[in-house]
């Protein structure tokens, strides 16, 4: 694995997006420097975060100074190259890549925009719409399948494909889901949080 020189990275804590590269930064033990960006006082479109990263979201790193990065999932692919978080195997990457696009596609827009709304906006669990409801609920059974009699997400080990997953759905209580249904999800998250040092979400 190759530790980027003066790795930056741009986020807001309370993230899942953002989480997820502070949890590979973390579990590869890459040095690094946090910059907190509060995306809901718009730090994140002045001028200035834009002249760096035209997309206007966190999570973002810079390199060297002047290599820049957006979007969660291609920076944890960036960070774990050579790491037993990315298996060199061809097919292996191309199972964890299957879960890094369902993430965004499928799970992220439903789960983590439900959390918005109720932890960032404070709107009740009913202000939720129900499309996106259903949507969620759909992506977390789909997880329950996939891990029941499973470890991991992919390729028999603990990747980035589990940690980009783990970030919204360890939080997913917070828009309204409920994972007490889902034991297989619920064991899963243990492990993840077990393998990154991570304490339990309290309710
Ligand atoms: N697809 C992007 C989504 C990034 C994203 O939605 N970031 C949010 C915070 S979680 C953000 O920056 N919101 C502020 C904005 O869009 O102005 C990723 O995976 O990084």
């Amino acid at each position: 694995m190759n530790a980027p020189a003066s790795l930056t990275i741009y986020g807001d804590a309370a993230s899942g997006n953002c989480q997820k590269v502070r949890f590979v930064a973390d579990y590869l033990r890459l040095p690094c420097t946090w910059v907190p960006v509060d995306t809901v006082r718009g730090e994140s479109r002045t001028p200035a975060y834009l002249a760096k990263f035209p997309q206007g979201q966190v999570p973002a790193i810079e390199i060297g100074g002047d290599r820049r990065l957006a979007q969660s999932n291609a920076i944890l692919r960036y960070l774990a190259r050579g790491s037993p978080l990315l298996p060199d195997d061809p097919w292996a990457q191309a199972k964890i890549d299957e879960w890094l696009f369902w993430e965004q596609y499928s799970h992220e827009p439903y789960i983590a925009v439900c959390r918005f709304q109720m932890f960032y906006l404070g709107k009740p669990k009913e202000a939720r719409e129900p499309w996106r409801v259903e949507r969620g609920e759909k992506a977390l059974d789909l997880m329950q399948s996939a891990l029941s009699g499973h470890e991991f997400l992919a390729a028999g080990v603990f990747t980035i494909a589990d940690i980009a997953l783990l970030a919204y759905t360890r939080l997913a209580r917070e828009g309204g889901f409920d994972l007490s249904t889902r034991p297989a999800v619920m064991a899963w998250i243990a492990r993840c949080e077990d393998a990154l040092d991570l304490a339990p979400v309290t309710e």
